[in-house]
């Protein structure tokens, strides 16, 4: 079984290079003023977070630890719009269309707002260590 994750990894990895790592924009405040919603500040050291409003506004996805998460069943499932990589890790957002196709790559440190393509799409979050 090990073997069988690993060889779907490499693949995933192999997709991955194609797509290219890539900055969400960038030229946002970490900081909003709309009341009650969370700007990117709310994201804890060390975790990777994501939102399901652009600007980081209202997290629904944050963790550290490496691994495969799906999100069936929780309320990030198709809504991650925008992300803050505060990890260590390169993290993976993937889309499940028969395969699990890889639509962005977040690099430690990047944030920011999704590109279309990748927006209210992710049905795994993948840590990778
Ligand atoms: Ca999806």
């Amino acid at each position: 079984m090990r073997a069988a994750v690993g060889i779907v990894i490499s693949a995933i990895l192999v997709l991955t290079a194609s797509t290219g790592a890539g900055v969400a924009s960038a030229a946002e405040a970490r900081t909003g003023s709309e009341a009650g919603v969370q700007h990117y500040d709310s994201c804890t050291a060390n975790y990777f977070c994501g939102y399901d409003w652009l600007t980081g506004g209202n997290m629904v996805f944050q963790e550290n630890a490496c691994g495969l998460y799906k999100l069936a069943g929780s309320p990030a499932i198709d809504k991650i719009a925008s992300i803050d990589n505060k990890s260590t890790h390169t993290v993976l957002l993937m889309d499940w269309v028969g395969y699990w196709d890889v639509i962005w790559e977040s690099l430690p440190g990047n944030w920011g707002d999704l590109p279309a393509a990748a927006h209210d799409k992710a049905d795994a979050i993948f840590i990778l260590c």
